[in-house]
């Protein structure tokens, strides 16, 4: 048994411990990439770049950048997510191929997921097709939106 004095510095420590552990703890799923980093650019409604690093988002597509509505789901990545922000990147385990040369994943941006809010504000669709090489499918926004 401690002293009696020194069961209350354990105790903080402990929980100083689990305060700082927690953050780290709930980053990402599987083993592939977990990427925390500055949004440098946002190229268009389902592609941003974290740290210079090009990424796509997973199960996620919206409108090529030419068309108006391409440029409206870019328009709302930099409202929910500016550039200069800070995000945690948890590469598809399921798809680490990749796609031209970006990283597949879901975002996470101010407490959101970007995946899912192009979703639900209208501006992407869900990529059906990749509903079955997704680690991401079994996600609660993802099936919402027919996965
Ligand atoms: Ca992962």
């Amino acid at each position: 048994m401690l002293p009696i004095k020194y069961i209350l510095p354990v105790i903080l420590i402990v929980v100083i411990m689990l305060i700082i552990a927690i953050p780290f703890g709930s980053g990402c799923l599987g083993d592939a990439q977990c990427i925390t980093g500055k949004v440098t650019e946002i190229v268009d409604g389902d592609t941003i770049k974290v740290d210079n690093k090009s990424i796509r988002f997973s199960l996620t597509s919206t409108p090529e950048i030419y068309d108006e509505k391409g440029i409206l789901a870019k328009k709302y990545v930099e409202k929910i997510c500016p550039i200069g922000s800070t995000v945690l990147v948890d590469e598809d385990d399921l798809q680490t191929q990749g796609s031209y040369g970006r990283i597949i994943g879901l975002i996470k941006c101010n407490g959101k997921i970007l995946n899912e809010e192009i979703l639900e504000s209208g501006h992407g669709e869900i990529s059906i097709q990749h509903c079955k090489t997704s680690e991401f499918a079994n996600s609660d926004w993802a099936k919402r939106y027919g996965c």
